[in-house]
Parts: structure tokens; C-alpha cells; sequence
């Protein structure tokens, strides 16, 4: 059997992934390949409770460590439960955020050192990277507008414009850091353009 491909989307709040998910999804399967779709944190029973968690706005203040091993302990399970059972059967994984956003969220928005990010990450993933990462990009304030639309926010949203700053700004140091995996989509422009450029972005597994 050969191994599916992971695929995951990143970016900040309110930029579009959960709206490109379906249409990727689709585009995979008019292709004839088999997807699981997932997201993190969460994608098991458990993983999803570990999301309520950390996205509960009434809850204590949660640690910075506690949030960053809650982030490892949902992946570990995703890992072990979904993505690589899903890949060795030959499918493919599209995966709603996954380390990239760590490096983001906890490492930029958190100021966490990066060096036990990628300790953690080589102690939960092994050798598990995505094969594509498409970092869907607009301005903070494009996000948050968009995602403010939708009404109450979680632990995350309620942050400040600062913090959305240090995480795009973390985001793209990923992209600068991992150029033949990342891919930048502008998302600040129409959907039409924006699934263009996905498509684009993602002839390369496809060939
Ligand atoms: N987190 C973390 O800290 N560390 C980690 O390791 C991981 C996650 C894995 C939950 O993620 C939180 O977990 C997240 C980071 C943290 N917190 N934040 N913020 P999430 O993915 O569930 O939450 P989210 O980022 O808040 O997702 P979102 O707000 O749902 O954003 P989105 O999925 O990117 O956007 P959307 O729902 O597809 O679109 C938002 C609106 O914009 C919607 O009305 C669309 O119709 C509209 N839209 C989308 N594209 C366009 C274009 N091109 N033009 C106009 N309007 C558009």
C-alpha cells in the first residue's frame, strides 16, 4: 500500500481555512484520492475534549507549559488514532492546523522557546512532518474583523492585536524556515483567487 500525503492549512484567525478545507477536499476527490479530513487541536474523542479545554474562555488561567503540553498530548492521540492509521491505508490527511501553529501560537503569541517546541515536536511526531503546508496569509486586522462577524470568542480570540502580530509574524518565519513544504496563499483576496492559487499550490502532489 502506498502511503497517503499529509496535507496541512495554517494561518491566523479568520483567514479561511475551515472555508478552503471542504473546497480542497473536494478537489482531492475529483482527483480519485481517498481524504480524511481532521483538524487540531482535536480529530479523537479525546483530543477534542483536551480542544474544549484549551479554547474555554470561562476556565482558570491556563499555565503557557500546561497549554503547550495540552497542544502535544491532543497530537499525540490525532497521531496515534487518525493520521497514521489514515496514511499507512493510503489515504490522504487534511489536517485544520497542526505543529506549524504551535510554532506560531506558543512560540510567537506565547514567546516560548522554539528549542522545546522542536524538542516536543521530535518526542511526539518522530519523523511525521506534512507534505504540504499551505499558510493561508491576510492582515490581523482582516481576520479579526471577519472572525468578529461570528460573535462570542474563545480563549484565543480574545487576545490582543499584538499577539495575532507575533503569531503572523511567527508564521512567516516558517515559511522562510521550510520553503519546499510551506506554500503562502494571499488570503486577503477573493475566494475565487484564493482556491486558484490553492490549486496552483498543489499540482506538485498531484503530478
Ligand atoms: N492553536 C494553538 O494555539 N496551537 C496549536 O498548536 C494549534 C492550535 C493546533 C483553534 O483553532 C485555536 O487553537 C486557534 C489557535 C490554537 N485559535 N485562534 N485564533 P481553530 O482553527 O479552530 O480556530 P480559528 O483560527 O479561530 O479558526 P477560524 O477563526 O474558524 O478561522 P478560519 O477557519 O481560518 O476562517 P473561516 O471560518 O474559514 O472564515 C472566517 C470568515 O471569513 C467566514 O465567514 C468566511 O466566509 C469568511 N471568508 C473566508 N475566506 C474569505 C475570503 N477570501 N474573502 C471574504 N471572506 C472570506
Amino acid at each position: 500500500m502506498i502511503r497517503g500525503k499529509f496535507i496541512t492549512l495554517e494561518g491566523g484567525e479568520g483567514v479561511g481555512k475551515t472555508t478552503n478545507l471542504e473546497f480542497i477536499k473536494e478537489h482531492l476527490q475529483q482527483h480519485h484520492i481517498p481524504v480524511v479530513v481532521t483538524r487540531e487541536p482535536g480529530g479523537t474523542l479525546l483530543a477534542e475534549k483536551i480542544r474544549r479545554l484549551l479554547l474555554d474562555a470561562d476556565s482558570e488561567p491556563l499555565a503557557e507549559q500546561a497549554e503547550l503540553l495540552l497542544m502535544f498530548a491532543a497530537r499525540a492521540q490525532h497521531i496515534k488514532h487518525v493520521i497514521d492509521p489514515a496514511l499507512a491505508q493510503g489515504n490522504w490527511v487534511l489536517c485544520d492546523r497542526f505543529t506549524d501553529a504551535t510554532y506560531a501560537y506558543q512560540g510567537g503569541g506565547r514567546n516560548m522557546k522554539i528549542s522545546t517546541i522542536e524538542w516536543l515536536e521530535n518526542f511526539v511526531q518522530g519523523s511525521l512532518r506534512p507534505d504540504l503546508t499551505l499558510l493561508l496569509d491576510a492582515p490581523v486586522e482582516i481576520g479579526m474583523e471577519r472572525a468578529r462577524k461570528r460573535g462570542a470568542f474563545d480563549r484565543f480570540e480574545a487576545e490582543k492585536q499584538s499577539f495575532f502580530e507575533r503569531v503572523r509574524r511567527a508564521y512567516l518565519l516558517q515559511l522562510e524556515l521550510h520553503p519546499e513544504r510551506i506554500k503562502l496563499i494571499k488570503a486577503n483576496q477573493p475566494l475565487c483567487d484564493v482556491q486558484r492559487a490553492i490549486v496552483d499550490n498543489m499540482r506538485v502532489l498531484l503530478r
